[in-house]
C-alpha cells in the first residue's frame, strides 16, 4: 500500500496506554480492597500457570520511574484507566485517601513531563464489594454507584485531565462475561445477561458523558470500543450477509448507541428473536439518548472473518473463542450464532501466536468506517502485537515484529487521517509489559521489558526494548521518520 507523504499534525498525541489491574499490582496495598479481577484471577497460576494481578508490574511502586522512560520515549500521552477498589473500596461509601493520593502524584508526575493524560473510568475492575452486596454489572444499582464513584473522580481531575472515556470495552465483556465480569456458576447459562450486562454499562456510560459535560467545560468524553472489522469469508452473498449480520451484532450494537443514542435494529431483532434482548426501563433510552459523545476510542488488534451458519441444529450458539497456549491453531472454537453468521478463521492473514489476524489495512478500513458513519474524532486508545519476548543476557530485548507490526498500522492510521479521518492520539498497547487479561505475562506488548514471569514476580526490572527507541524516532520526527 502506498504511504503518505503529508505529515501528521502538530498537535497530535503520540501516546501508550495500560489497564489498571494489569500494571499497577498492589493488590492489597494501602487500603485498597479487591476488585472483580482480583478474585477473577486469584486462581490463575493454578488453573492455567498465569501470574495472579497481585504484583502485575509494580506499577504502583514503579510509577515514578515508569513516566520517566515514558518521558524519555517522548511519549504526549497516556492513556490509563483508574481503579475504583483503590479510590473507593467498598465500591460505595468512603474514599481511600492513599488511593486517591497514588493517581494524583500519577498525574501530577504526567503533567510535569508534559504528558497528557487520557483517563478510562472502569477497565473490566469492578470494586468486589459490588459483586458481593449485589451481583455487580447484574443489578441496576451500580449504575447509580458507577454515578457516585465517577462523579468523585471527575471532580477530583477536571483541573488537569480534558480526555475521558468511560467503560473499556463493552463488546468484549458481552464476549468473555465470565472472565471480564465475575459471573456465578449457576447463572452462566443465561445468555440474557450478556445484554443486560451490556445494558446496565450503556446507562453507566451515558451518566458519565453526562458527568463530564457538566464538570469539564473544556473536556472530550467517549466509550473505548474493542473493534474488529469482519470481512466476509467469500463473495458468495450468505457470507456477505453474514458479515454484515456480525458486524451489527459486534461493532453496531455499540456503535449506535454511542452516536445515535439506540440500539442497532437487526441486532435487536436477532436478540429478541432468541431471548437475548437486555430489558429497558422507561426512561432508559431517554438517558442513553442524552449521554452524547465528543469522540471515540477505538481498540484494535485484529480483524475478523465471518461466513455463513445455517439454523438447522447443527451447531449451538457460542460467543468467543480463545487460544491459551500461545501455540498458533491451538484456538478451542469460534463465536457462533446459527442462522446469523459464524468467525472462521481468515485464511488470507498471518497471525501473531495467539491466533489474533495481523491486518494494518484493517485499522484503516475501520478508521474511515467509523467515521464515514459518525464523523467525531476518534483515538486509538490500543493496538499491539503480544509476543514472546526475550530479555538477552546483556539486557537488551530485540522486538523487530512488534516495529513492523506497529509501523503498519501506523502507516494504515495515517492513511485514513489523508482520507479526513480526523485522529486525536495513537496509544499503543502498551506503554510497559504487563499482565495480559487471557494469557498471563508471557505475553507482552509493552515498549519497556518488565523483568518477570509468570511464576516469579522477581524484582519487575525495566528494561527498554528495541521498539522503545524505534518508538522515540518516530514520535521525535512526528512520524515522518518512518521508513514505509
Ligand atoms: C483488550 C483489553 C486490554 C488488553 C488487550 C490485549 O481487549 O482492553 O485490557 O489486555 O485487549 O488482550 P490480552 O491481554 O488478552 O492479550
Amino acid at each position: 500500500m502506498a504511504y503518505t507523504t503529508t505529515a501528521f499534525p502538530e498537535k497530535f498525541l503520540w501516546g501508550a496506554a495500560t489497564s489498571a489491574y494489569q500494571v499497577e499490582g498492589a493488590a492489597y496495598e494501602d487500603g485498597k480492597k479487591p476488585s472483580q479481577q482480583d478474585i477473577i484471577n486469584q486462581h490463575s497460576y493454578e488453573e492455567r500457570g498465569f501470574a495472579t494481578a497481585d504484583i502485575a508490574s509494580d506499577h504502583y511502586h514503579h510509577f515514578r520511574e515508569d513516566v520517566a522512560l515514558m518521558a524519555e520515549m517522548g511519549l504526549k500521552a497516556y492513556r490509563f484507566s483508574i481503579a475504583w477498589s483503590r479510590v473507593i473500596p467498598d465500591g460505595t461509601g468512603a474514599v481511600n485517601l492513599a488511593g486517591i493520593k497514588f493517581y494524583h502524584d500519577l498525574i501530577d508526575e504526567l503533567l510535569a513531563h508534559g504528558i497528557e493524560p487520557i483517563v478510562t473510568l472502569y477497565h473490566y475492575d469492578l470494586p468486589w464489594a459490588l459483586v458481593e452486596r449485589y451481583g455487580g454489572w447484574i443489578s441496576r444499582q451500580v449504575v447509580d454507584d458507577f454515578e457516585t464513584y465517577a462523579r468523585f473522580v471527575i471532580n477530583e481531575f477536571k483541573g488537569q485531565v480534558k480526555y475521558w472515556t468511560t467503560i473499556n470495552e463493552q463488546s468484549i465483556i458481552v464476549q468473555y462475561w465470565t472472565r471480564k465480569c465475575f459471573i456465578p456458576e449457576e447463572m452462566r447459562g443465561d445468555n440474557q445477561l450478556r445484554y443486560q450486562i451490556n445494558h446496565h454499562m450503556n446507562l453507566a456510560h451515558a451518566v458519565a458523558c453526562n458527568l463530564v459535560h457538566e464538570l469539564v467545560p473544556d473536556g472530550m468524553v467517549g466509550s473505548v470500543i474493542g473493534y474488529s472489522p469482519i470481512y466476509p469469508l467469500t463473495s458468495h452473498a450468505e457470507d456477505v450477509m453474514a458479515a454484515q449480520n456480525a458486524h451489527d451484532l459486534r461493532n453496531g450494537y455499540y456503535l449506535d448507541i454511542y452516536f445515535k443514542g439506540r440500539y442497532t435494529d437487526s441486532a435487536m431483532a436477532y436478540l429478541e428473536r432468541h431471548g437475548l434482548a437486555p430489558k429497558i426501563d422507561p426512561g432508559d433510552m431517554e438517558l442513553i439518548a442524552s449521554g452524547t459523545s465528543d469522540m471515540l476510542g477505538i481498540n484494535y488488534y485484529a480483524s475478523e472473518c465471518a461466513r455463513w451458519c445455517p439454523d438447522d441444529g447443527s451447531k449451538q450458539m457460542r460467543w468467543n473463542g480463545v487460544n491459551l497456549t500461545g501455540k498458533k491453531g491451538d484456538i478451542n472454537g469460534f463465536e457462533t450464532h446459527p442462522g446469523f453468521y459464524e468467525m472462521c478463521k481468515n485464511p488470507n492473514l498471518d497471525t501473531n501466536d495467539w491466533d489474533w489476524a495481523i491486518d494494518p489495512i484493517g485499522l484503516e478500513y475501520l478508521l474511515r468506517d467509523i467515521y464515514m458513519r459518525y464523523n467525531k474524532p476518534l483515538m486509538v486508545c490500543e493496538n499491539g502485537l503480544g509476543a514472546f519476548d526475550e530479555l538477552t543476557a546483556d539486557g537488551h530485548v530485540h522486538d523487530p515484529y512488534r516495529i513492523d507490526y506497529l509501523e503498519k498500522h501506523i502507516a494504515a492510521m495515517k492513511r485514513a487521517m489523508d482520507y479526513g479521518v480526523e485522529m486525536l492520539a495513537y496509544c499503543p498497547w502498551s506503554a510497559l509489559d504487563l499482565l495480559s487479561t487471557s494469557n498471563g505475562v508471557k505475553k507482552r506488548y509493552g515498549f519497556i521489558y518488565v523483568d518477570r514471569t509468570d511464576d516469579d514476580p522477581r524484582e519487575c526490572k525495566r528494561y527498554r526494548k528495541d521498539s522503545f527507541a524505534w518508538y522515540k524516532d518516530v514520535i521525535e520526527s512526528n512520524g515522518a521518520g518512518l521508513s514505509l
